[in-house]
């Protein structure tokens, strides 16, 4: 039977080509952000600091790919109501609603203090160590999704993305890279795998240059087809080799570590 998915963020960078890349996969899409959908009238506008729009919006899925709210660093206001609070409506209205599986768009900055030490891949199981406010609001969404399985049965994949976008733009993005036609290939394997309860994944391309293991989302299905090392040569002789001094080399979440809030 077709699904029925809420895609909230859908007017964003990833929600633009999930439009058109997951309903070949078997999906019926609703659309929802607090922007204006282009192309989409029946999409539906709010904020997800509004618990009863939320949970409309919820009502009828069969699951929700979580992507809306702020994805950069931002004062700590406006992270705690679109990231945290939006969040935390979003899971009440999956339980009230008896919804029963989220995808929950993580990021590299819930762990983006973790050292690049060069020792082996790094896995999905490490303890979180966010490097902006913006990482510490997807720790609390990875902590949400965790006591919701538990405590209400709601499943949930934490998918922490890497550098999602058309293409890598960045020696860094050489090794953080997730193609947009992988992302929607591990999307649909969090969809679909059995008995997640709340699995955390690692999100990139089977990228040559990779710092993350991805055998945790390997296990759900996902099987990369992309790797960032064909934009390698173009991305090198632009910005040459990633000065090892510098913090995109040293952490996994590069220059994140290094910005300050606006206030
Ligand atoms: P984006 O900024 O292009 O899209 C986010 C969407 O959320 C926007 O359309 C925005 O209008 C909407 N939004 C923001 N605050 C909202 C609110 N209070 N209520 C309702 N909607 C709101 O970001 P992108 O790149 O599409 O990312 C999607 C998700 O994936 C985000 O949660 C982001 O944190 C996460 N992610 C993205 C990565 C990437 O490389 N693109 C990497 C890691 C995580
Ligand atoms: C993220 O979490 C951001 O949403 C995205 O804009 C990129 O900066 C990405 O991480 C990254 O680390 O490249």
């Amino acid at each position: 039977m077709t699904q029925t998915i809420l895609l909230t963020g859908a007017a964003g960078g990833i929600g633009t080509f999930l439009r058109t890349q997951l309903p070949p996969y078997g999906y019926r899409l609703r659309l929802a952000d607090v922007k204006p959908v282009p192309d989409a009238p029946d999409s539906l506008a709010f904020d997800l600091r509004d618990a009863a729009a939320v949970r409309e919006a919820v009502r009828g899925v069969d699951a929700v790919v979580h992507l809306g709210g702020i994805a950069l660093e931002d004062s700590f206001a406006n992270i705690l109501g679109s990231n945290i609070e939006g969040a935390y409506n979003l899971y009440e209205a999956v339980r009230q609603e008896g919804v029963k599986r989220v995808v929950f768009a993580s990021s590299n900055h819930a762990v983006g203090f973790t050292p690049l030490t060069g020792e082996g891949l790094i896995g999905s199981d490490i303890p979180p160590r966010p490097d902006t406010y913006y990482g510490l609001s997807k720790v609390f969404g990875e902590g949400l999704a965790s006591l919701y399985a538990d405590k209400y049965g709601v499943e949930t994949v934490s998918i922490r993305i890497g550098s999602c976008f058309p293409e890598p733009r960045s020696p860094r993005a050489l090794a953080t890279w997730l193609s947009p036609a992988d992302c929607t290939r591990l999307i649909h394997a969090a969809l679909t795998a059995p008995g997640v309860g709340h699995t955390v994944v690692n999100g990139i391309s089977a990228n040559t240059r990779a710092w993350w293991d991805l055998s945790s989302a390997r296990a759900l299905g996902y099987e990369p087809q992309d790797d960032a090392e064909a934009y390698a040569a173009e991305i090198l002789a632009e910005h040459g080799e990633l000065d090892p001094a510098h913090a995109d080399a040293r952490l996994l979440g590069g220059y994140f570590t290094t910005v300050e809030p606006p206030v």
